[in-house]
């Protein structure tokens, strides 16, 4: 049997602090049919994030020459991801926010065949250091999904997300600033299947955020009532494509402590 295939892409702008640390974190070899590829989605940095990363052992490198948004770098990692075979794509931001380590807790739902595309969600698992205005948008703009989408949605702004191959073909993202909100209404409303995994944060500690109060509102408010009001085609979503024979990942699931 051949190995699926699963790459981890990582959006990454100015992150030579911590985008070596996160690919130094991720799991290779969790599953003797799973193969991990690393991708690095480069927007533009100035500093020595290319370098870092061919350091820390990423496989492939696609830079943008200029700065595009995170949207647009997602939206890219997607691409890349479906266009170099991956039978299921990671995304994990590149900033150490989030548990490389989890990939594996991640992808057992789709392992299972009981998602195609899932979320870590810090509001099901802990959350250490993130600011009260910070906590209240989160749970506005996730309150928000889960009307349009009359679902549960725990952590609507994930930065750690994983897709089978038709998501990721299927999937699209329709502004260049971000993803988080559109692209899930994008593959729900497509009829795929999501589900959360409970995930461990901690709030970066190097770098900066690009995210502004008067950017989410002017530039994502408008991108989601955009998503939503137009006419989204349900997909034939091909099932069981990725059911592995051992898909209880056992001991290499990390708990959260
Ligand atoms: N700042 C910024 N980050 C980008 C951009 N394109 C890609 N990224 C990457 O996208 C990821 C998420 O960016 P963050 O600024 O941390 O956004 P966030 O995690 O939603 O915000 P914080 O909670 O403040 O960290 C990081 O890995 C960035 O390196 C961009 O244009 N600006
Ligand atoms: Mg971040």
């Amino acid at each position: 049997m051949d190995k699926l295939k699963v790459i981890v892409f990582l959006p990454a702008f100015n992150e030579e602090e911590s985008i070596g640390n996160v690919i130094f974190n991720i799991p290779r070899d969790f599953h003797d049919n799973v193969e991990v590829k690393i991708l690095v989605i480069n927007d533009g940095s100035s500093d020595r994030t290319v370098e870092v990363s061919k350091g820390a052992g990423a496989d492939y490198i696609v830079s943008f020459p200029q700065n595009q948004g995170l949207g647009a770098a997602v939206r890219a990692g997607l691409h890349e991801c479906f266009k170099r075979g991956a039978d299921i794509g990671v995304m994990i931001d590149a900033d150490g926010e989030y548990p490389a380590d989890h990939i594996p807790n991640l992808l057992q739902p789709i392992f299972k065949g009981e998602a195609d595309y899932t979320m870590g969600s810090r509001f099901l698992g802990t959350i250490k250091g993130m600011k009260l205005h910070r906590r209240l948008g989160n749970y506005c703009f996730t309150f928000l999904q889960t009307v349009l989408l009359k679902k549960w949605i725990y952590d609507g702004q994930s930065g750690m997300r994983a897709f089978t191959r038709s998501a990721l073909q299927h999937a699209e993202i329709i502004h260049d600033y971000n993803y988080a909100q559109v692209l899930t209404l994008n593959l729900v409303r497509k009829g795929f299947r999501v589900k959360e995994v409970p995930i461990p944060y901690n709030v970066r500690s190097t770098g900066t955020s690009f995210i502004t109060f008067k950017g989410y509102l002017s530039r994502v408010l408008p991108a989601i009532w955009k998503e939503w009001s137009r006419k989204v085609e349900k997909v034939n979503i091909p099932s069981d494509n990725f059911k592995l024979e051992k898909s209880d990942l056992g001991e290499r699931l990390t708990k959260i402590s």
